[in-house]
């Protein structure tokens, strides 16, 4: 199984979207782990996005993340990190294909909704950065007989 870390940005969660987003994670099969509200601090947000701190746009990226409050969470799957990077859809919303998040609700690039994870790799990673291994939640789905071949 893959884990994928998720977040709603200061926008999605002003527009109501948190439970839309929850609903078709629900829906596709993925199996929530952990989910927190809050304001992000600085140093994390430089951590989740330490693969952009030398861009020209990473100083507009932390201002609207820090802008308010985001909506972060942990999905389990088979294939959680590219099953979720489809739904999210393209990162810049013109080319984000209707039917995904960014494709539905979202038109700049810098308010694109959500965050998601990559790669496996960067799912761990992003993980350890916001949640501690006491915060993800073990159980079993009890739909992952009839989900998975
Ligand atoms: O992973 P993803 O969010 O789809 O895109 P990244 O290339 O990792 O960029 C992270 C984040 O940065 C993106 O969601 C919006 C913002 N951003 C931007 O504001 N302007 C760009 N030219 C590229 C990215
Ligand atoms: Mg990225």
């Amino acid at each position: 199984m893959e884990r994928s870390f998720v977040m709603i940005k200061p926008d999605g969660v002003q527009r109501g979207l948190i439970g839309e987003i929850i609903s078709r994670f629900e829906r596709k099969g993925l199996k929530m782990l952990a989910a927190r509200f809050e304001c992000l601090p600085e140093d994390r947000v430089a951590a989740q996005y330490n693969e952009h701190l030398e861009k020209p746009f990473f100083p507009g990226l932390k201002t609207y993340i820090m802008s308010g409050p985001v909506f972060l969470m942990v999905w389990e799957g088979k294939n959680a990190v590219g099953i979720i990077r489809s739904l999210v859809g393209a990162t810049n919303p013109v080319e984000a294909v209707p039917g995904t998040i960014r494709g539905d609700f979202a038109v700049d690039i810098g308010r694109n909704v959500i965050h998601a994870s990559d790669s496996p790799a960067s799912g761990e990673r992003e993980i350890a950065i916001h949640f501690g291994s006491d915060d993800l939640v073990a159980y079993s789905g009890i739909a992952e007989s009839m989900l998975y071949e």
